[in-house]
C-alpha cells in the first residue's frame, strides 16, 4: 500500500482493516456495540466484507439485500442474491431480502421505462427505490443506523463530482455520517477510507465469494469516469485520492469549506525589512528565505569571491 508506505504479508492485513474500521467506527461515532446495524448488502466485495468485519468486531449486524431484477445477461440480481444468501448461511447471520418485483409488481429496469425516468437509465430510480427500501427496513423493524459499503474510491468519485460543479449543498453533506433526522436513520460509511483493492484485497484474502461483475447499467457512468481519472492522479501521486477526502473532511469539520478567511487577513502587518504585509510578527517568508540563503552561501551572490 504506497499511500499508507505499508506492506503486510496475508496474516497482518486481515488483522489491519479490522482494526481500521474499528478506528474509523470509534473517531467518526459511528455506532456502538448496544446498537441494532443494518448493513446494506449488494453481494459485491465491499458490503460482503464489511458485514464480515462488522460481526467479527462484534457488533449487532443484519444484513439487508434489495432484488432489484436485473438480469443484463449475467443473471446479475439472481447471482449477487444466491451469494449474499450464501454468505449469510454460512455465517449463520440474519438477512432481510426485499424483492422489487414482489414487493412493487415490477423490477427496476421495468420500473424505470414506465415512468420515463433517467434517460434510459434506470440507475436514478434505482437509487431512489434503494434509498426508500432501506430506510424503509430500518425504520419498520427498529434498526439504529443504516451501513453502507461505500469506500474512498466511491466517496471521492462524488466529490470529485460534486466538486467540479460547486455543488454545496451535496458538500456540505457528504460525510462518513449522515445523522438521522425527519423519520430517516442515520447512514454511516465505515470503510470509506479504504481503497477499493484494498477491499477486493481483504474479500481474496478472507475467502469471501462475492460477484465480480458489475451492475450491467453502470458501464458507460460518470462515476466510473470520475473513478479512472482519480486513478490516473493517485498513480502519478500515491495518496493523491485519500488527500483529496480526508482534507475535505478537515475543511468541512472546522467551518473552512466557503468561507473567506478574512480574519487572517486582519491580521497582516508591514515586514520590517520590506515593508509587504505578512502574517507572521517576523520578517515576511520572502525575506527570511532570501536571508537564511544568503548565510548558508555565505553572503549575497554578488558577494561571493570577493
Ligand atoms: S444504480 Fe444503476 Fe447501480 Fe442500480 S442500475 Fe445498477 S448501476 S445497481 S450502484
Ligand atoms: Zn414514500
Amino acid at each position: 500500500m504506497r499511500q499508507h508506505k505499508l506492506a503486510l504479508c496475508k496474516d497482518h492485513y486481515l488483522e489491519w482493516v479490522p482494526e481500521q474500521v474499528e478506528r474509523f467506527i470509534k473517531k467518526y461515532e459511528m455506532f456502538t456495540r448496544e446498537e441494532k446495524i443494518l448493513v446494506a448488502v449488494s453481494g459485491g466485495k465491499d458490503s460482503l466484507a464489511l458485514w464480515d468485519i462488522l460481526t467479527r468486531l462484534g457488533y449487532q449486524a443484519d444484513g439487508m439485500y434489495i432484488g432489484l431484477g436485473i438480469d443484463g445477461g449475467i443473471g446479475y440480481s439472481d447471482e449477487s442474491h444466491r451469494l449474499t444468501e450464501e454468505f449469510a448461511r454460512k455465517h449463520n447471520l440474519k438477512l432481510h431480502v426485499v424483492d422489487m418485483a414482489q414487493e412493487y409488481g415490477l423490477p427496476i429496469p421495468v420500473l424505470a421505462e414506465v415512468s420515463h425516468r433517467g434517460k434510459g437509465k434506470p440507475c436514478a430510480v434505482c437509487g431512489l427505490a434503494k434509498r426508500h427500501e432501506m430506510n424503509r427496513i430500518a425504520r419498520d423493524l427498529g434498526y439504529d443506523v443504516l451501513v453502507t459499503g461505500h469506500n474512498l474510491d466511491d466517496e471521492a468519485a462524488v466529490l470529485f463530482g460534486n466538486t467540479l460543479i460547486w455543488e454545496g449543498e451535496y458538500l456540505l453533506r457528504q460525510g462518513p455520517v449522515l445523522p438521522a433526522r425527519d423519520g430517516l436513520a442515520r447512514k454511516v460509511k465505515p470503510l470509506c477510507r479504504f481503497y477499493e483493492r484494498e477491499m477486493a484485497a481483504y474479500s481474496i484474502a478472507r475467502g469471501i465469494e462475492y460477484i465480480y461483475e458489475e451492475c450491467p447499467f453502470a458501464e458507460g457512468s460518470q462515476s466510473i469516469y470520475y473513478k479512472e481519472l482519480l486513478n490516473q492522479l493517485e498513480t502519478a501521486r500515491p495518496g493523491a485520492k485519500l488527500t483529496f477526502y480526508l482534507r475535505f473532511l478537515e475543511a468541512r469539520k472546522n467551518g473552512n469549506l466557503f468561507v473567506e478567511k478574512s480574519a487572517a487577513a486582519a491580521h497582516l502587518h508591514a515586514c520590517p525589512k520590506c515593508g509587504q504585509p505578512t502574517s507572521t510578527d517576523d520578517f515576511c517568508s520572502f525575506c527570511r528565505l532570501i536571508e537564511k540563503t544568503t548565510v548558508s552561501a555565505g553572503g549575497l551572490p554578488g558577494e561571493r569571491g570577493n
